[in-house]
């Protein structure tokens, strides 16, 4: 078990993954991430989407001092020569209009494969790319490929739209929990699509975010690995120096021992809301 010493030492990883942080959003638990970021230092760190909530800022601004502090505390770790890809998601999808451009020593791509200090490749991609497919998954299953394709475009195309008249998105993870019995049919589902997409990829494994479920699991053969998110569960991936995957609970960890702030302060853990916003 972690002891407050070793909670106040830096620990070096191979990489990190974090996603749906959705700065910008009240929900955000943006000082628990800055405490986790205080004590976790990666070659790369890949932000996998929905890290600020563009969709949320733009019905009301909300960006206190902690959601700055995570955004400086990336941009810090990239001037000390950290490796930061920010692939975005469905919430920061203004970010997807600059793929291959660098803000801040922060690089943008739409996904990724990421090869593991053991030699596994895994795509990176944040999933909500398959919203349309995994909404419709047993209808696409029964046409065959030519449909898949065209729920692809659908989605893609959909989107947009949506996006340019202003619509908030729609959101599949909040309509999955609006039909609870679904749930589980639709997080299988979206685990089984992803993993397919990474076979289609060449990758033993897919790395994801999006449905706010964190995952370290195998699905059709294949490593599915979800981060999980920042509004609830404050769950990261870590990449082990020697190529193995490991998923972080920090908000268990930091309930368990809290984590020491400057001048002794201790983080208030004391009500963390069970909420969950929109994914
Ligand atoms: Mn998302």
């Amino acid at each position: 078990m972690a002891t407050m010493h070793q909670l106040n030492t830096v620990r070096h990883v191979r990489t990190l993954f974090i996603s749906d942080v959705h700065l910008g959003s009240k929900a955000a638990k943006a000082e628990l991430l800055v405490d986790f970021l205080r004590v976790h230092d990666a070659d790369t760190i890949y932000l996998v989407g929905d890290i600020v909530d563009g969709w949320r800022l733009k019905r009301s601004w909300h960006w206190p001092q902690p959601h700055n502090d995570v955004v400086q505390k990336l941009l810090r770790k990239a001037r000390k020569g950290t490796r930061i890809v920010y692939i975005p998601g469905n919430h920061d999808e203004f970010v997807r209009d600059f793929p291959g451009e660098h803000f801040g020593g922060i690089e943008v791509k739409l996904n990724d494969v990421h090869v593991t200090a053991d030699g596994r490749r895994f795509l990176v991609m944040h999933g909500d790319e398959f919203d349309v497919v995994v909404k419709n998954a047993r209808i696409l299953a029964y046409l065959g490929d030519w449909a898949y394709d065209a729920a692809l475009a659908v989605n893609s195309v959909f989107n947009n739209v949506r996006r340019r008249l202003g619509f908030p998105y729609w959101s599949l993870s909040s309509w999955a929990k609006l039909k609870v019995k679904n749930a589980v049919n639709f997080i299988g589902e979206f685990e089984k699509t992803l993993a397919e997409e990474a076979r289609r990829q060449d990758c033993v494994g897919v790395i994801c975010g999006h449905i706010h479920h964190a995952q370290l699991a195998e699905r059709e053969g294949i490593e599915y690995v979800n981060t999980g998110d920042w509004v609830e569960s404050c769950t990261a991936v870590a990449e082990r120096p020697d190529g193995t995957l490991e998923l972080i609970r920090w908000a268990e960890e930091a309930r368990r021992v809290p984590v020491r702030r400057g001048r002794g302060a201790e983080v208030e853990i004391d009500d963390l809301p069970s909420v969950v916003e929109a994914a």
